[in-house]
């Protein structure tokens, strides 16, 4: 099959390669997987070795390094109540990154670049499953507008150079993630960290109920960032279209669902209730992941698989993981990580 933008010449595995946001969820998880299919020059840097919102210091970093590729998996992330008490913080932190490695990039004439963004970009009534042409056809959902216009913004961006400089930069857009080392703090993560963090609380209080916020109707997609990351490395290797690219697994659960899927994988046997007070977000949130499947990748990772991974993880590192601060605060946050 034939597809647009297809390429099909494997990067470099010696090329110079800045992941920023190399501790993050995605980035640690990109990280791993070009180490192990052989990138042998990659480069990284904490955020307070490397301020992303100091342009200056953004620039200074790639005038030195001189990267040949980038990733850039860096961003303020947080779960639906982090993003609708945090606007201006989800707006501006991630337009300042995104648009500081950018265009510290382009000074430099970085020829391969991903930027990552998350299926919020889509409008909220759109077409199920969402094709990457919905983008910009309707309104976004209200809890979470302010992050999409940045990463709206960031995938303008890259076709933006891509118009005007000619570079092979591209965009991959994923669904909601989850895996080790995510943030399970209880108001700024996502759904599936809380659910986690909520039951195992309870599992191991004896508390007989656990609340969740909103209906449980909410429809949504889950990909393991290690599948996310696999993913990535294929886009770079075979892909150099300006459309950005959506990644998933092609199938969503109810949050009712996931709920179930996650207080089994704890070994929690109390009672669940809804806190309708809580808002739900978009109803639905599944991609269509077409434009990848026909570039030959498929997920690895099974949900039920992916959740008891992560839970034996976060029961592992319960007291590191718990003490994160929430990615939602107003807080400086410079490199983080990037979510769907
Ligand atoms: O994962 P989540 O915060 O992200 O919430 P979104 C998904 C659904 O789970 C919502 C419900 O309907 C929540 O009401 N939910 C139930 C919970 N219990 C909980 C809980 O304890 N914690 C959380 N967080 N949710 C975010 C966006 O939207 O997802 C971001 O705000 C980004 O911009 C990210 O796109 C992937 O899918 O609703």
């Amino acid at each position: 099959m034939t597809v647009e933008g297809f390429v099909p010449s494997p990067i470099d595995r010696r090329a110079k390669t800045y992941i920023a946001g190399h501790r993050g969820l995605v980035g640690s998880s990109v990280w791993r997987r070009m180490g192990s299919e052989g990138f042998t020059n990659l480069i990284g840097r904490t955020s307070a070795e490397l301020d992303l919102t100091h342009r200056d210091e953004v620039f200074e970093f790639f005038k030195s390094e001189r990267p040949e590729v980038v990733v850039l998996a860096a961003a303020k992330v947080g779960g639906i109540l982090a993003n609708n008490t945090y606007p201006v913080d989800f707006l501006s932190t991630n337009l300042q990154i995104q648009t500081n490695v950018m265009d510290a990039a382009l000074a430099i004439g970085v020829p391969r670049l991903m930027f990552l963004g998350s299926s919020c970009i889509y409008p909220k009534y759109a077409e199920q499953p969402i094709r990457e042409d919905a983008l910009l056809t309707g309104l976004l959902e209200p809890t979470n507008d302010a992050y999409a216009i940045a990463k709206i913004a960031g995938i303008l961006h890259v076709q933006a150079v891509r118009r005007q400089y000619g570079l092979r930069w591209i965009s991959a857009m994923p669904t909601n993630l989850y895996g080790p080392g995510d943030n399970f703090s209880p108001e700024g993560s996502h759904v599936l960290p809380g659910l986690i963090r909520r039951y195992d609380e309870a599992k191991n209080s004896g508390a007989t109920t656990v609340t969740n916020w909103g209906s449980g109707t909410p429809r949504r997609e889950f990909l393991h960032v290690d599948d996310l990351a696999s993913a990535c490395l294929h886009l770079l290797d075979n892909y150099d279209g300006s459309k950005q690219v959506n990644v998933g697994t092609g199938s969503d659960v109810t949050i009712l669902e996931l709920a179930e899927i996650v207080a089994n994988a704890v070994g929690y046997s109390g009672i669940t209730q809804w806190d309708k007070t809580k808002p739900d977000g978009t109803p639905r949130k599944l991609l269509d992941i077409s434009t990848l499947t026909s570039l030959n990748w498929k997920p690895s990772i099974s949900l039920e698989e992916g959740i008891a991974q992560t839970v034996k993880w976060y029961v592992d590192n319960r007291h590191t993981a718990s003490a994160r601060r929430p990615s939602g605060a107003a807080e400086s946050v410079a490199s983080e990580t990037v979510g769907g």
